[in-house]
């Protein structure tokens, strides 16, 4: 069996965190495991509000014990992280187990929540976590923050900070543009390899209901990775599946409306 871990946060609402990764790790037919680093909460009654409840230290540590001693994960992806020791621990436990299919998805914002969380803790993923990874996949925001850049708003710009991005360690980037890119006509990402760019395009889906969409794609190349697909591969079967995912996706309540990662096996069964 190839396993496969997240280190997370939980969405109580189900559409993205380690909720998203392990719908799509089924999807791969990969055996998903997850450390919990925070739980995000939201209130339906106040503007769907979030709340983050951290792990505490000792209970993440356990979880990675849990998860890395004697198992032989394949590949690993980590997401909202939340906290300092919830980066360092991430640091140490990737590279005491040599994990080499390490995907970082610099989650910095949720969907709806607006502000940057923890604004503190970038400098800290970009300096222990960005070295170590395989492939990091932050989207526009994201990726204007961890290349310094402000802001990104055209495929010239996501160039740029892919370079930069590169430079302070990523083998790989993944730049996802999705729907955002002003005046966009497709869902564009811009992979780099650290040489080469690759333009990633699929038709745009028209919906408003795309909550977890960004979990869902590192989550789909993580598998992919651990499958034994070159990241290229991996990033372009994962654009696939991100598509198929949103064009099923649905209003889970007035606010948000996750994508839906069995969406992949509807249309390929
Ligand atoms: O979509 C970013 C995200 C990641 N992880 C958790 C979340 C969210 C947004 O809601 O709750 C746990």
């Amino acid at each position: 069996m190839v396993k496969v871990a997240t280190i997370a946060g939980s969405d109580a609402s189900g559409g993205a965190g380690l909720e998203a990764d392990l719908k799509t790790f089924e999807e791969y037919g990969v055996y998903g495991m997850a450390a919990v680093t925070l739980i995000a909460t939201m209130d339906s009654e106040n503007n769907w509000a979030h709340r983050v409840f951290p792990i505490e230290e000792a209970a993440l540590r356990a979880q990675l014990d849990t998860v890395f001693k004697g198992v032989g994960v394949a590949a690993v992806k980590s997401g909202m992280l939340g906290s300092l020791y919830a980066v360092e621990l991430t640091r140490e436990y990737i590279g005491k187990h040599r994990i080499a299919g390490y995907v970082l998805d610099p989650v910095m914002v949720c969907k709806g929540a607006g502000e940057a969380l923890n604004p503190e803790l970038n400098s800290s993923l970009e300096q222990k976590l960005l070295p170590l990874a395989e492939l990091a996949t932050p989207n526009l925001f994201e990726a204007g923050q961890l290349s310094g850049l402000g802001e990104v708003a055209s495929l010239e710009q996501m160039k740029e900070a892919a370079r930069i991005i590169a430079g302070k360690g990523a083998r790989n980037v993944l730049v996802k543009g999705g729907a955002k890119l002003p005046g966009a006509a497709a869902a564009l990402d811009l992979f780099f390899d650290g040489r080469n760019f690759e333009v990633l395009e699929a038709p745009l889906i028209k919906t408003g209901w795309t909550h977890g969409a960004g979990c869902t794609t590192a989550a789909a190349i993580t598998a992919g990775l651990a499958r034994g697909l070159s990241v290229y591969e991996a990033v372009a079967t994962a654009k696939r599946f991100i598509t198929e995912s949103l064009s099923r996706s649905f209003a889970l309540n007035r606010w948000v409306g996750p994508g839906n990662p069995g969406g992949w096996r509807r249309a390929f069964a």
